[in-house]
């Protein structure tokens, strides 16, 4: 039976406003609007107390990407749950779904990650990866190697390391204190003047890690991390030639490259991972989301060999660990995600098929008159918002054009996410043809709305 079912939407609105704080909200402001209430959902399509269907074009948070109503996953979870609902893999314990899943990820990773940490969010999978490289560090006797390099815009989560690492300022403000984390700036193409070419542009933002290793010297930096594409902050697709001279750089001074896989992970870029995508090896990838295509909580760390055979060889027992570190429902439920990814073909979908399918087509927003860039790879992409396609002019924030937009979306039937005036969107891997058609319909219906209502 599901919960309370009785309640009216009014009600639920009501007691979600007496009583639940909600994440990255404002509650004044959502107390006089109130919350939708999304009561079911299956395949790319969400549905609401007023039974309004919405396509989910945000794959609920980056992260449904086998889709809704998968009932495999849902047997997965509860032939689990039945066996063995929990137990601890802490003090020489371990379990079956727990043990599998660490050998199917070694399966679909580059040949050097051979081990995995598990965590139940991609927080703690971003706490993990710091504590990780700081004890890599310590290990090798180079204590002094203790700054993460991490870029302006970046989002890692919201733990005080998480939102230390970011670059959200509006999140260091409220408790992102950590020290010993510097951030460069991002490689936004169409943030940036535009007076070098997108290849030039990648080359000069990843100098800015260059710069910034030589201005604190190379023996103090433990690491560089980076989304390999920033999701939260807009679907920040870099230039071909920024990740090689990232590698690069890395390796020339023996820093630790880390990518933060939790929105790139899992088939969003038609590759198993962001790394793969772009071609770079990482040595330690952060991962979430997607890893359970969100139907249960589960994060982790791959861990490179590089740096798992210090912590090993060297370093007696880590003190880290979480009650939830390899849950045993969630492994179960990975194992068949990963399963269903490979049994469904859904990363060459995304690779040869719906991926180039939306892109051309999300490519034509770009001949709306307030549209000034639209980019995508695999299923996740972002349009800009401006006065004037032809001097991308940007609209004045009093203006609200992202938010405007993202409301007339939602009320017609389409979820996609404002960052600020950048419309970024990354639908479940299964969307069909035809539901590609249908969000861009729909989009290009919006944008014509959201011109008119400013
Ligand atoms: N790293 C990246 C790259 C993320 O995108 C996290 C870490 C943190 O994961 P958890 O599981 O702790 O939330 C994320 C999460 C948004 C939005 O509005 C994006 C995320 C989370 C919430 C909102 O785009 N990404």
């Amino acid at each position: 039976m599901a919960i309370a079912e009785n309640r009216s939407r009014s009600e639920w609105q009501e007691l979600d406003r007496q009583h639940y704080l909600h994440p990255f909200t404002d509650h004044k402001d959502l107390g006089e609007k109130k919350s939708r209430i999304i009561t079911h959902a299956d395949g790319v399509y969400i549905y609401d107390a007023e039974g309004n269907k919405i396509l989910d074009g945000m794959s609920g948070l980056w992260c449904v990407n086998a889709g809704y109503g998968r009932d495999e996953l849902v047997d997965a979870a509860t032939r689990q749950l039945q066996e063995l609902p929990y137990y601890n893999s802490f003090f020489q314990c371990a379990h079956p779904p727990s043990i599998e899943l660490s050998r199917i990820l070694g399966e679909v990773t580059q040949p050097h990650f051979s081990r995995v940490f598990y965590t139940g969010s991609g927080s703690e999978s971003i706490d993990t990866m710091l504590r990780m490289v700081w004890r890599y560090w310590d290990l090798l006797d180079q204590p002094d190697r203790k700054l993460i390099i991490g870029r302006k815009n970046a989002y890692h989560g919201s733990t005080v390391a998480g939102a230390s690492l970011g670059g959200m300022a509006p999140m260091h403000k409220q408790g992102g204190y950590l020290g010993n984390i510097e951030h460069i700036d991002q490689p936004y193409w169409f943030g940036s003047d535009r007076s070098m070419s997108p290849d030039e542009f990648g080359i000069h933002a990843a100098k800015a890690l260059q710069r910034k290793i030589e201005e604190v010297g190379a023996d103090k930096v433990a690491a560089f991390v980076g989304e390999p594409i920033q999701g939260a902050g807009g679907v920040i697709i870099p230039p071909d030639t920024y990740w090689p001279e990232i590698q690069r750089i890395c390796d020339e001074h023996g820093i630790l490259l880390i990518t933060d896989e939790v929105i790139c992970g899992f088939g969003r870029l038609g590759d198993w991972f962001g790394a793969d995508y772009f071609g770079v090896k990482s040595d330690l990838m952060t991962f979430a989301k997607g890893v359970t295509s969100g139907y249960l909580p589960l994060g982790g760390v791959m861990v490179g060999d590089r740096v798992s055979d210090v912590l090993i060889d060297k370093g007696g027992e880590f003190y880290h660990g979480f009650t939830y570190s390899g849950h045993p429902a969630s492994c179960a439920v990975a194992i068949e995600n990963v399963q269903i990814l490979q049994r469904e073909k859904l990363l060459g979908r995304v690779r040869d098929d719906i991926g180039p399918y939306l892109q051309k087509k999300w490519a034509t927003l770009a001949e709306h008159p307030i549209v000034g860039e639209t980019r995508m790879v695999g299923l996740m992409g972002a349009l800009e918002l401006v006065k004037d396609s032809d001097s991308l002019e940007r609209f004045d924030e009093s203006d609200g054009a992202g938010t405007i937009c993202r409301d007339l979306l939602v009320n017609n039937g389409l979820v996609m996410r404002a960052v600020g005036d950048t419309i970024v969107t990354a639908p479940p891997l299964t969307l069909s043809h035809a539901e590609a058609d249908e969000l861009i319909e729909k989009a290009w219906k919006c944008l014509d709305l959201t011109q008119k209502a400013i």
